[in-house]
């Protein structure tokens, strides 16, 4: 598994993420009797204090009510609407978020955070002080007698070209250790502003485009042709799904934490179902 660590080690895995296709795969097989919860789209950090402040409390009070059954909770992508670790410095915030998933991982579930689009900017601090382990695109996983395939989302499917071309730009070495460079108050200001013009952050809700039409059941069923999926499991369409793509193969999309509040939650049996936290 590729964890990013500071100095010389730092480099390599850098240097040889650039150089490798984005696509790779991490093979990871569980055992257990616990249950693996799945979630996604916090965008803690938008739109505004008062409003992430009580949609983190939320989702503190939500990690409270699984913690009981859970063996490890998956976190797909766009947690903060903007994170990038400088070697000393990390974002303000988020403190209760971070604070209980500490606990959590000290009382012995598991963390995996998935970069997303808004937040791929991770490198070693979470995986330091959390223990969490960091995914930089897929991970496939084996449980409970089924193949998963768990990816943010973004940058896959068709058209889009814009963004994937973006996306190799924004991870390559040398744009990171770029914007390393720029004081933190004026790199993450910018960084705020532009992340503030997203739809989520000015409260637009996603519509279904039909299932021809939806980028992530066109990818899934093309991943499909050449591979056995029982599940797939996608963040970033912001749109709560769970799609049945052939008589064995579902598409599940976790949705987002603004409007919806949903998480998908995988038992020992293999069964996995889509959620809404009420609490
Ligand atoms: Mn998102």
């Amino acid at each position: 598994m590729l964890l990013y660590t500071r100095g010389s080690t730092y480099l390599l895995p850098l240097l040889l993420s650039y150089f490798l296709p984005l696509q790779q795969s991490i093979f990871l097989s569980l055992q257990g009797n616990k249950k693996i919860y799945f979630a996604s789209d916090f965008h803690l950090g938008v739109p505004t204090y008062q409003k992430s402040r009580e949609r983190e409390d939320r989702i503190v009070r939500w990690l409270d009510s699984i913690r009981h059954d859970a063996h490890a909770i998956y976190l797909v992508g766009d947690i903060f609407d903007f994170w990038f670790e400088y070697s000393s410095v990390v974002p303000r915030g988020y403190v209760r978020l971070l604070g209980k998933l500490a606990e959590l991982s000290d009382s012995g579930i598991k963390l995996i955070f998935f970069k997303g689009n808004h937040d791929m900017w991770m490198f070693d601090y979470l995986h330091k002080e959390l223990n969490a382990t960091i995914i930089s695109n897929e991970l496939i996983l084996e449980y409970g007698g089924k193949r998963i395939y768990v990816h943010h989302g973004d940058g896959l499917g068709p058209g889009d070209g814009k963004y994937k071309l973006l996306k190799k730009f924004f991870r390559s070495p040398f744009c990171q250790w770029l914007f390393a460079r720029i004081h933190p108050n004026l790199g993450i200001g910018i960084a705020d502003k532009w992340s503030r013009n997203s739809r989520i952050a000015n409260d637009q809700k996603e519509e279904f485009l039909g299932e021809e039409k939806e980028w992530l059941v066109v990818f899934s069923k093309e991943v499909l042709q050449k591979e056995h999926f029982d599940y797939f499991i996608f963040g970033h369409r912001h749109l709560p799904l769970d799609i049945k793509l052939t008589e064995n193969s579902r598409y599940v999309n976790l949705g987002e934490w603004i409007h919806f509040n949903t998480y998908a939650v995988l038992d020992e049996f293999g069964a996995l179902e889509l959620k809404t936290f009420e609490g």
